[in-house]
């Protein structure tokens, strides 16, 4: 059995870790005829006017132009995912560290430097594909390694649970928590009465309800979640020996979670906000980075750890009794051309494997190796979607899978079959045991056909009660607030009250507090488990992470100090922020080029901080104090040189407040101030002074 340590991992070689250039889809680039032409090739005089019978006459059937462009378009959508319809994605290089060589063969993964192409698709679970970004939910985190033997699939969430046990309960989870069928409301929420009623009644829910309850549901970005592959995986190295694993994406920059009005502002202001950010930063050379890394647990004929049933996906194996071990590192630095071909055609399958890594029994897992083939079989119109750019593998495909809907491939030969004599149409089999195939395991499978579930499913509370006590106390606030807010939408009391029962047995403070916003009273019989909390589970620590694309704005008008602005975007910009400079009016501020907000387009969300330019002080506008007392509210970092701090008191903030940077100039210092400030996330020392007055 393999070590559970890994190897340190080592250097990577800066020589041999150049980003790989673009190597997909040749079909990729624009149309550069010379003429406009039908889709049959013919050139085209006029695409403005339709061939009538005179100028006021009937439409002529004859106009195979008119025709073509209403059919084509009429045909242009496909049907939305099931789930996870809304979503954003880009293109990444991921790069190993060589040390995971002793718990698995795959290549991508074990050989050192070795780096492989990678498309990630991030989303939200619930809402339409014109939903908004910021909603409450999970977080879908799926990732395509296109390695050399084939493609790998790692399809996760930015969650470690999942909601129910058994892959059987999916489209009754899906039915109670998407919108109601009668009017299709609520859009993108689990605030309603459905999705309670499930998770009250169905309690092995209790574990991801917390998660979906925390601010994990709402990231800044997708730069600073996590991602996690839930289930546990079995991986062989090269001698044959197995190990049980989880796989976790850990975010370069940290996680770091919106505030919970800011989610609710930004979903109005602006619908796109994870996805622009994504986008625009990688446009800006701000990738995004994240370490893979694995918990690596013996695999033990139980298949358990440490008493935690590994095959139960509403369970977690706490990082303080198995570490992630990071494994390699991913950088997304590429954007999609386009969103219809590559973000929205690409399909993900966790039955796409390779050499090394194995699925386990876990009844979720099984269930989905079922569907994500078949609901793309429709969602993609037919079985050849691999044939798409997107999802063609980059090795060598040698199928014998013939015509079907959307063939594109002239397939040669008579042969596409096994055993042949003919050749030419069909490859041999990679017979073992050298030819790098794909073997199974031959692990003996037996059992009685049963529909029922091991006794170590029925814990449904002790790892939700974990998590809460795992989190800081301004985490557990959070959760206090967005449990009340979600069961203060129910229109059922009933359902309310049921919830607090589960709520009870989880922790007996959070459900006084939360029976109390809802004015309801707490149930008396707690029972709520004792736990070993697990410190890694919270995101407000003590540690300063790296500030890469985060964004600064500056207030600025007439008479702003314009050297003290640009020395200040400077020295931001050698950390990778971004300043922008927002002013009562747009374009040129005392003749220089300068402003790209001006208060009215301008909302606290998209900034992390907020900087007033000395000789701004004296600026008088309704928008600028919007924006600061929010920013002030959601606890950002909020500086002010020179007279710049006039316009705090203008706006009734107490410029000794916490979390307020002054300074006489915007010097070197006064950035390395603000970078810092930034580095934590969040003043959370101006926490206190944010509460409601009644808590
Ligand atoms: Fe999915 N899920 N799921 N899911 N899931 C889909 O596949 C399903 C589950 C996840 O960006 C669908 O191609 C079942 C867990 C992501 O394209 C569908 C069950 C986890 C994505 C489907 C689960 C996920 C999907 C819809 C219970 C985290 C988006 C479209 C057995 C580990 C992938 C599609 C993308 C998408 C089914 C549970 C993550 C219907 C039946 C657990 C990230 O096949």
């Amino acid at each position: 059995m393999p070590e559970p340590t890994l190897p340190s991992p080592a250097a990577l070689d800066p020589a041999d870790s150049t980003p790989l250039k673009a190597s997909l889809a040749p079909e990729r680039g624009l149309q550069t005829g010379e003429y406009l032409t039908s889709g049959q090739g013919v050139r085209l005089p006029d695409t403005d006017h339709s061939l009538k019978a005179g100028t006021r006459g009937p439409t002529l059937m004859e106009d195979f132009h008119l025709r073509e462009k209403i059919t084509h378009f009429d045909h242009e959508r496909i049907p939305e995912r099931v789930v996870h319809a809304r979503g954003t994605g880009a293109y990444g290089v991921f790069t190993a560290y060589g040390n995971a060589a002793s718990i698995t063969r795959a290549g991508f993964l074990a050989e050192k430097n070795k780096q492989t192409e990678v498309f990630v698709r991030f989303s939200t679970v619930l809402g339409s594909r014109g939903s908004a970004d910021t909603v409450r939910d999970t977080r879908g985190f799926a990732t395509k390694f296109y390695t050399d033997e084939g493609n790998f699939d790692l399809v996760g969430n930015n969650m470690p649970v999942f909601f129910i046990q058994d892959g059987i309960k999916f489209p009754d989870l899906i039915h109670a928590a998407k919108w109601h069928p009668d009017r299709e409301i609520p859009q993108a929420q689990t605030a309603h009465d459905t999705f309670w009623d499930f998770v009250s009644l169905h309690t092995e829910a209790t574990h991801h309800v917390m998660w979906a309850m925390s601010d994990r549901a709402i990231p800044r970005s997708y730069r600073t979640m996590e991602g996690f592959g839930v289930h546990t995986f079995r991986l062989v190295n090269a001698a044959g020996e197995t190990a049980l694993v989880k796989f976790h994406w850990k975010p370069v920059a940290g996680v770091h979670s919106l505030a919970w009005e800011e989610a609710q502002i930004a979903a109005g202001v602006d619908p796109d906000f994870h996805r622009r950010d994504l986008t625009d930063s990688i446009d800006a050379g701000l990738f995004f980075e994240y370490e893979l890394g694995v918990q690596v647990m013996p695999d033990t004929p139980d298949e358990t750890f440490q008493g935690i049933d590994l095959l139960d996906p509403t369970k977690i194996v706490p990082e303080e009794l198995a570490p992630v071990q990071p494994i390699g590192k991913l950088v997304l630095n590429r954007n999609t051309d386009n969103f219809h071909a590559e973000t929205e055609q690409i399909a993900f399958h966790m039955g796409n494997l390779v050499p090394g890594i194995e699925v386990t029994n876990d009844p979720l897992l099984q269930a989905r190796l079922f569907s994500y083939l078949d609901t793309q079989l429709s969602r993609l119109g037919g079985p050849n979607f691999n044939q798409l750019p997107i999802n063609r593998p980059h090795a060598p495909v040698n199928d014998n899978l013939r015509d079907g809907m959307h063939q594109s491939v002239v397939h040669r030969g008579i042969a596409p079959y096994l055993p042949t004599s003919l050749g030419n149409g069909a490859a041999p089999e990679a017979t073992p045991p050298d030819k790098g195939a794909y073997v199974h395991l031959p692990k003996p499978v037996k059992g009685e056909k049963i529909r029922e579930n091991p006794a170590s499913y029925a814990d449904h509370y002790s790892q939700a009660a974990l998590f809460y006590h795992s989190l800081s106390p301004v985490e557990q606030e959070h959760m206090v607030e967005a449990f009340t807010f979600e069961l203060g939408k129910c229109y059922e009391t009933p359902i309310r009250e049921r919830m607090l029962t589960v709520l009870a047995k989880v922790d007996a403070g959070l459900t006084a507090k939360v029976a109390a916003g809802l004015g309801l009273p707490a149930p008396q019989d707690t029972t709520p488990a004792e736990v070993v909390p697990s410190p890694a589970l919270a995101q407000v620590t003590d540690r300063v992470w790296p500030i890469t694309g985060r964004i600064v704005g500056v207030i600025a008008g007439p008479g702003a100090d314009l050297d003290g602005i640009d020395s200040l975007r400077t020295a931001m910009k050698a950390h990778g922020v971004v300043l922008r400079v927002i002013a009562p009016i747009g374009g040129i501020l005392d003749g220089k080029e300068i402003v790209e907000r001006t208060f009215q387009t301008a909302r606290s969300v998209e900034f992390d901080a907020i900087v007033i330019a000395g000789g701004a002080g004296k600026l008088v506008d309704l928008q600028a104090t919007v924006l600061l007392q929010e920013a002030f509210r959601h606890a950002k970092a909020i500086g002010a040189w020179g007279d710049g701090e006039q316009l705090l008191l203008t706006a009734g903030i107490d410029p000794a407040a916490p979390g307020i940077l002054r300074s006489a100039d915007a010097g070197k210092a006064y950035a390395e101030q603000l970078a810092a400030a930034l580095g934590k996330h969040r003043a959370w020392e101006r926490m206190p002074l944010l509460k409601p007055a009644a808590s």
